[in-house]
């Protein structure tokens, strides 16, 4: 029997009420459901921040890692069982900033994960430092003169590097981020999507209402086309990064899972026999868990 979104609840999340991360766990879910995926086909991994509690929110298996390290993880457990399905999520601090070093190599690598930033130009969950993708000028808390540095344009970042999957959402439009995120899964690759998902505590500038009247929709676009990196490069550039939809797709990519000979045939997980008992108590001992 197909999973169904109640299968996808988890504890009650402690978002302030209004909060974009809210939106973006309801397209992940609806995007499993949809996929007719079943919860204990996924993974997870988060990192530290406002968005990183979404691990906890959504029914799959979880891992919540350290700020910065989401995909070190996931690209591990990946690797290990190819036949997960492997969310990495957080937000544009833990993405854009201390982790960007991480991004750039799974970029490169190209292990088949799906990358949802939440973005909403802020270090929320530390109540409201400027962030990497904070415009010049913005006052924030760590800012009281407005922020001195240019921001990065992540998307631009990882068409320049050769990712094989470039999109962006909004968690004021749900049913589009959900078809984003399913093309997403559905990559063969790693995939990244930039979802906006407004901070309505620590930076109220960055709300609905700006980004809804200000986004330009590449999926509405007939005369755009998906596969050409260049035009999303323009588009980008024109529209000063508020755009929305699948920007860049290479139905081509060859996901590094499957290009290397040690992982062709069957996962890892397939090819090591199976703990025993004592030594899984004696591992799950050593990180204090009894069972
Ligand atoms: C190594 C490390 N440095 C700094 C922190 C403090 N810290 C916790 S969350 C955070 C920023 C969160 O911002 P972002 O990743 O954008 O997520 P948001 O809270 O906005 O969702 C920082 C700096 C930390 N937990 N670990
Ligand atoms: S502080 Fe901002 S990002 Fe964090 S839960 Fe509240 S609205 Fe969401």
């Amino acid at each position: 029997m197909s999973a169904t979104l109640n299968d996808y609840r988890a504890e009650t999340p402690t978002w302030c009420p209004g909060c974009g991360d809210f939106g973006v766990l309801r397209a992940i879910q609806r995007a499993l459901v949809d996929l007719e995926i079943a919860p204990h086909e996924v993974l997870v991994v988060s990192g530290i921040g406002c968005s990183g509690k979404l691990s906890s929110y959504i029914g799959t298996y979880g891992f919540h890692g350290l700020h910065g390290r989401t995909l070190p993880v996931a690209q591990a457990a990946k690797l290990a069982n190819r036949n997960l399905i492997v969310l990495a999520v957080g937000g544009d601090g833990d993405g854009y900033g201390i982790g960007v070093g991480h991004l750039v190599h799974a970029i490169r690598r190209n292990v088949d994960i799906t990358y949802i930033v939440m973005n909403n130009d802020v270090y929320a969950l530390t109540v409201g430092q400027s962030a990497p993708t904070t415009p010049r000028g913005r006052i924030t808390r760590s800012a009281p003169y407005g922020t001195p540095e240019e921001p990065v344009s992540p998307l631009g970042m990882a068409l320049g590097l050769g990712a094989g999957f470039v999109a962006q959402g909004f968690a004021g439009n749900v049913d589009h981020l959900v078809a984003i995120v399913k093309a997403a899964i559905r990559h063969r690759g790693f995939a990244l999507v930039n979802a906006f998902s407004p901070c309505v505590t620590f930076n109220p500038e960055f709300g609905y209402d700006y980004l809804r009247a200000r986004l330009f929709d590449v999926d509405q676009d007939p005369g755009y086309d998906r596969h050409d990196a260049m035009a999303a490069m323009r588009v980008l550039s024109e529209k000063g990064g508020l755009v929305e939809g699948i920007l860049y797709e290479d139905p081509a990519a060859i996901p590094y899972d499957e290009a290397l000979p040690q992982f062709a045939k069957e996962p890892l997980v397939a090819q090591v026999a199976p703990l025993d008992d004592a030594t899984r108590q004696a591992v799950l001992a050593s990180f204090g868990v009894t069972s």
